[in-house]
């Protein structure tokens, strides 16, 4: 078992590097008692350190890792969640600066907003979705704090999923009116087509993963919440951003997404 003390200083370093804008090496090399479990107990210790010292609040979970693109690109074979907190959220039409960033990528993503907590005692697919109030288009910028972009699950959980920014469509969607598993999904930067997916490529369907962390979640005493806002984990595989870059997301059914990166 890890102590007290070291899981609190992986956060502290972890939330020093975002703060300061550098690298770090990953940590299960030192210290190979850095299990799921106690990288999760890591990342809880930073969203703390992060809503104190930020001054700000939670507000959703994001889920990684749950497509085969992403879990390929990244060399880790199981999926990840972290936390969502409101100074992450990008306004619709707000360029993205770099600056503040290490080495970010953007990706596609379904946004769930949900109008009842997610309770079990195990949470099923057929929960998540009579739980959900609407369905949105996303993207997610994420920068892991680690060298390289290079980690192993215990690591990139305790680094909160390499959660960095969000943005997500104001459009609501009923899931009566969208397929969650055939709907098609074009990522584009700069007009050209950078990778093209289905929803079904969120472990076979999106509510799947959810369910996956809300049962993982009620394990640690935590839940899903009636007004959380989940990420489902990339369709695609992401895509480095540059100063000038354009990035589209279009999902069947639903008005394309559109960021834009500072020049
Ligand atoms: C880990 C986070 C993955 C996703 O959507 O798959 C993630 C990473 O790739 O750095 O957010
Ligand atoms: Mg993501």
């Amino acid at each position: 078992m890890l102590k007290t003390d070291t899981v609190n200083q992986i956060a502290y370093t972890l939330f020093q590097a975002e703060r300061d804008v550098y690298e770090v090496k990953k940590f299960v090399d030192e210290y190979p008692e850095l299990t799921v479990e106690v990288a999760y107990d890591v990342q809880d210790q930073l969203i703390k350190l992060k809503c104190d010292q930020e001054k700000t609040v939670r507000i959703g979970m994001k889920l990684g890792l749950t497509s085969k693109a992403k879990q390929q690109m990244m060399g880790v074979h199981e999926p990840s969640y972290g936390v969502l907190l409101q100074n992450m959220e990008l306004l619709a039409a707000e360029p993205i600066s770099l600056k503040p960033l290490i080495h970010p990528k953007i990706e596609p993503e379904i946004a769930f907003v949900f109008a009842k907590d997610l309770e079990g005692p195990v949470v099923t697919v057929a929960e998540v979705l009579q739980a959900t109030d609407y369905v949105t288009p996303a993207m997610e910028i994420i920068d892991s704090r680690y060298l390289n972009f290079n980690f192993t699950l215990p690591d990139v959980i305790a680094d909160n999923s390499s959660s960095s920014k969000y943005i997500m469509s104001d459009k609501k969607y009923s899931i009566r009116d969208v397929d969650l598993v055939k709907m098609g999904c074009i990522f584009k930067q700069n007009d050209e087509i950078f990778g093209t997916s289905t929803a079904g490529s969120i472990m076979g369907h999106p509510a799947r993963a959810i369910a996956w962390m809300a049962n993982k979640m009620l394990a640690r005493g935590q839940k899903v919440r009636a007004g959380d806002v989940v990420l489902s984990g990339a369709l695609t595989g992401s895509a480095v951003m540059q100063a000038g870059d354009e990035f589209t997301v279009s999902f069947d059914g639903m008005d394309e997404l559109r960021v834009t990166v500072e020049g």
